[in-house]
């Protein structure tokens, strides 16, 4: 390629260059675009193998013997009908009558998306999901559904993992044809942490719909269905399953704390089936919920919503299994529930003994606690590759009953405390949570309301303030953007309003709005957009789902267009390699393409020259290539 370069440079051409020429024309270096995929994977291999991946330097390490997960065999040729044929044939409102005449319980598998994002920071690469799928498909094809994209992951793939979304979502589906696919969506955040124009909303909604999410459950973070109706009727337009969901805080039984009460909830079900819920969602995004009230809650909002209702909780407490058995006999018709060894503590509550729990009573899942078992026994060693992502949470914790931290907050916000030197302060950044929860007004926390709780809980322990400090009169407080953000009212309004003196103090006379954010916000011009991106990346083609990453993320879109432009379909590589690169003499192979297999074999790794670069030496199908990287270390 340099050589191709040179041969075509006006300079060298025209006779004109001198010996600096070289050295002097950085241009001549321009060869990164052109050069083929296989080139592209073995520079990421080179380059991780000499200077270690960012995100998993100074952290715990897998052993170097951990063998690559392997997926249970599948004999089954064509799966068993399940819910995704339902929905195809006979659209959404057939299958919520469905659901409302099954006897059994139904379960949707987390694994794939909140198991993972509360238990290992979001982490899990496509390619370990992408080989479960088959799996679900033939050996659990009874599940009601399967959540495998949105909330954070969408972020995590192009920010982290280097890979594509929407190819994610398009490899499950195509996988698992016969289960329906599922997302969480934050209304007008989609699946971002601030309010995005209507018509970004929309165009996201009806690109997910388009490559593969069957459920969407909506949810606002301060339950307010005003912001969630724009996400709604676009899941309904789609014509895919709208599950309107109330996010639970609180504490239903506590007299003393009866802002979200029953009347409060069941008035929210009702609005949300108003507003065009196929299936109301109960969403207990921190496992609040004890099983006395998911007694009261659910049969209230069976008999006076009349929805089909699917709960979802997390196992912070321990007690996550009780309430799902108290919801179940109160007439629950769906639950949420990780794969065994993705579940427990902040991550859902245990499939594999939900099922065994029910076995022979009148709601029995009818699930095969053997495909569970082989599944789980896969995604136990795909753990195991993620160790650099684990949390060191030991046991599950009645803490959380103050706090009321989301369990896909719980560990990111300690990772954050850790990082700024707060982890051995942990309890007081708990209390100190619950602390601005009461002076926010008792809020919903949830993505993004929850972050903004958690920013403002962290800078108060890193500055010594109480809740005192902070309203007095007297002190000034250098208050959080995120916070300052959230009370000029451009995440919503809470129910009853944010409370007026705070709000004062932290907006320093500036009037806050109580419009629906994305009323005040235009829509974009969305080829405008496309071909600005595609002007950036020197012409290429941006199709509808970069287009819509961009528009969620646009910076992190665009570094990892960049990337990917650099070290290609890095998403093939396995991840025990993608993490830690090569050992000499070790042999991987990655599918770039259907039936196009590169067997990759790194021979030896050379010493650091002057210029500081390292010389990489690989088999690549048979034949000798080498690749040379800056040692960055
Ligand atoms: C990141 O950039 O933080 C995560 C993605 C990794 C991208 C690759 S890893 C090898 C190279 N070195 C870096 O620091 N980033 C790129
Ligand atoms: C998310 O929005 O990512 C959540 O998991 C909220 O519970
Ligand atoms: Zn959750």
């Amino acid at each position: 390629a340099f050589v191709e370069n040179l041969l075509k440079h006006p300079t060298f051409l025209n006779n004109e260059y001198t010996t600096t020429f070289i050295d002097k024309t950085p241009d001549l270096f321009n060869f990164e675009k052109r050069r083929d995929r296989a080139t592209k994977i073995l520079t990421y291999i080179a380059d991780i193998s000499v200077n270690g991946h960012p995100e998993t330097t100074d952290r715990p390490r897998p052993a170097a013997d951990l063998k690559q997960p392997r997926p249970p065999v599948v004999h089954v040729e064509k799966p068993q009908q399940g819910t995704r044929n339902i929905l195809d044939e006979f659209g959404p409102q057939a299958v919520a009558d469905w659901m409302s005449q099954q006897q059994q319980l139904l379960i949707t598998d987390t694994t794939m998306r909140d198991g993972h994002q509360s238990l290992l920071a979001t982490r899990m690469r496509s390619l370990d999901m992408i080989k479960a799928a088959p799996s679900y498909a033939a050996k659990m094809p009874q599940l009601f559904s399967v959540e495998c994209w949105g909330g954070a992951t969408f972020d995590v793939a192009y920010r982290f993992l280097q890979e594509c979304p929407w190819q994610r979502l398009r490899d499950i589906r195509e996988h698992m044809p016969n289960i329906m696919t599922q997302m969480l969506l934050r209304a007008s955040n989609g699946v971002g942490y601030t309010n995005y124009p209507d018509n970004v909303v929309q165009a996201f909604v009806k690109q997910a719909a388009e490559t593969g999410v069957d459920v969407f459950r909506v949810f606002d973070s301060l339950n307010w269905v005003e912001n969630m109706r724009v996400a709604m009727d676009a899941v309904v337009e789609a014509n895919k399953v709208c599950e309107g969901t109330i996010c639970y805080t609180g504490d239903l039984l506590n007299p003393e704390r009866d802002k979200y009460n029953l009347k409060y909830y069941v008035q929210m079900g009702k609005d949300l089936k108003a507003a065009g819920a196929h299936v109301l969602g109960l969403k207990d995004m921190a496992g609040l919920m004890k099983p006395s009230s998911a007694t009261i809650l659910v049969k209230a909002l069976k008999d006076e919503v009349g929805l089909p209702i699917h709960f979802h909780t997390h196992d912070t407490s321990g007690a996550a299994i009780a309430t799902v058995l108290a919801a179940s006999a109160a007439g629950v018709d769906v639950v949420d529930a990780a794969m065994d060894s993705f579940s427990g503590n902040t991550s859902q509550p245990t499939l594999g003994s939900i099922v065994e729990t029910l076995r022979h009573t009148d709601r029995d899942t009818g699930l095969d606690v053997g495909a569970i078992r082989e599944i789980s026994n896969y995604f136990e060693q795909v753990r195991a590759q993620y160790l650099a992502f684990e949390t060191g949470l030991q046991a599950p914790a009645s803490e959380v009953y103050l706090h009321e931290m989301p369990g896909g907050q719980f560990t990111n916000l300690k990772a954050q405390a850790r990082s700024m030197g707060l982890e051995d302060r942990w309890h007081e950044v708990a209390q100190t949570y619950a602390d601005v929860n009461h002076m926010f007004g008792d809020i919903v926390k949830v993505t993004p309301s929850s972050k903004v709780v958690g920013d403002m809980a962290l800078m108060m322990v890193a500055q010594n303030l109480t809740r005192e400090d902070v309203e007095g009169k007297d002190t000034e407080v250098s208050f959080p953007d995120s916070v300052i953000d959230m009370m000029r009212g451009n995440l919503g309004q809470p129910p009853g309003g944010w409370p007026k003196a705070i709000q004062k103090k932290i907006l320093k006379g500036e009037k806050p709005s109580t419009k629906r954010p994305g009323e005040l916000l235009e829509s974009v011009d969305l080829e405008a957009i496309r071909a600005e991106l595609s002007d950036q990346f020197d012409g290429a083609e941006i199709d509808d789902e970069d287009l819509n990453g961009y528009l969620m993320y646009p910076k992190v879109f665009t570094d990892y267009k960049s990337r990917h432009d650099i070290y290609g379909p890095v998403r093939t590589l396995p991840t025990s390699t993608f993490f830690y690169g090569m050992e000499s003499g070790q042999e991987i192979t990655a599918e770039i393409d259907p039936g196009k297999t590169l067997e990759i074999r790194m021979q030896a790794m050379g010493e650091t020259n002057e210029e500081g670069d390292v010389k990489v030496f690989f088999e690549l199908n048979g034949q000798p290539r080498v690749i040379r990287v800056p040692n960055r270390l």
